[in-house]
């Protein structure tokens, strides 16, 4: 009951190209994505505690200070000034936490270059706040960088999360800058990830995904992130492909 209701292991969802191939030198790498506020920095957190995991939040820091610029609270101000400038800098911070190397053989790191690509440049451009012109750039560094550099991954784990539960946190931690975040943003954004995550078979390779239902509190969630943990723990050695043949996941 427990596996049907909480957590699914999607069969295959072909999402995005150049996610294919095993490289044996890099960790078995997760991805964890959902919407804003839906937990991703307190699940990866979660994962501190295993010697085998390299933990990577997201960089949210760097993005409140490029050389003195809070580029976070620019977006939110005057989003169609910042939207370009902001959107570069998510790409280059997260292609260099694709990039940093760790000894150990996993590594879970939350968000990727892909959710910035698929859900919020996309929304971005469809309200108007990154031009044809911008849409573009972006679309072509993105592109660039998928195909020369090993951003692969190997697993991704999806917080689905309702955009009102989505809110409420957002409220409750306060982060000044995300304050006026109105609803309808992030049911926007929840639908992008949806299409992403769960519906969308526009590429050539696959990679799992784990559906994790986001709107539990953390201590009911707290089960389905130690049966996530036993899954990626089992099949970091195994290939890819193996890991697709799965429909749920072992209790
Ligand atoms: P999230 O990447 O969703 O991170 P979070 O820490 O809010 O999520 P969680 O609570 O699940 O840990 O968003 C961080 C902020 O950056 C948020 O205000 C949205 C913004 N953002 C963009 O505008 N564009 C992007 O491409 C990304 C990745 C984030
Ligand atoms: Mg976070």
């Amino acid at each position: 009951m427990w596996r049907k209701r909480n957590i699914i292991l999607a069969s295959v969802k072909y999402l995005f190209r150049g996610m294919s191939s095993k490289d044996n030198k890099r960790p078995f790498t997760v991805v964890v994505e959902g919407n804003i506020g839906s937990g991703k920095t307190t699940f990866i957190n979660y994962f501190k505690k295993y010697v085998d995991v390299a933990t990577f939040a997201e960089p949210v820091d760097k993005w409140r200070d490029v050389n003195g610029h809070n580029l976070l609270e620019l977006l939110y101000s005057d989003t169609k000034k910042a939207a370009m400038t902001f959107q570069s800098y998510v790409q280059l911070t997260m292609v260099d936490i694709h990039k940093r190397h760790c000894s150990q053989p996993i590594k879970v790191m939350e968000r990727s270059l892909y959710s910035a690509r698929h859900c919020f440049v996309e929304n971005l451009h469809q309200n108007g706040f990154l031009d044809g012109p911008e849409y573009a750039v972006l679309d072509e560094w993105y592109k660039w960088l998928c195909k020369k550099v090993d951003v692969e991954v190997d697993m991704i784990v999806y917080l689905r999360t309702s955009p009102e539960v989505a809110l409420e946190r957002i409220k409750k931690r306060g982060r000044n800058e995300e304050m006026e975040v109105p609803l309808s943003y992030l049911k926007q954004l929840h639908d992008l990830h949806e299409k992403w995550l769960c519906a969308e078979k526009n590429g050539i390779s696959a990679v799992p995904v784990i559906v994790i239902d986001g709107n539990q509190i953390l201590s009911k969630m707290e089960d389905d992130i130690k049966r996530c943990t036993q899954v990626i723990m089992d099949n970091k050695n195994q290939s890819t492909g193996d890991l697709l043949m799965h429909s749920n996941v072992p209790s």
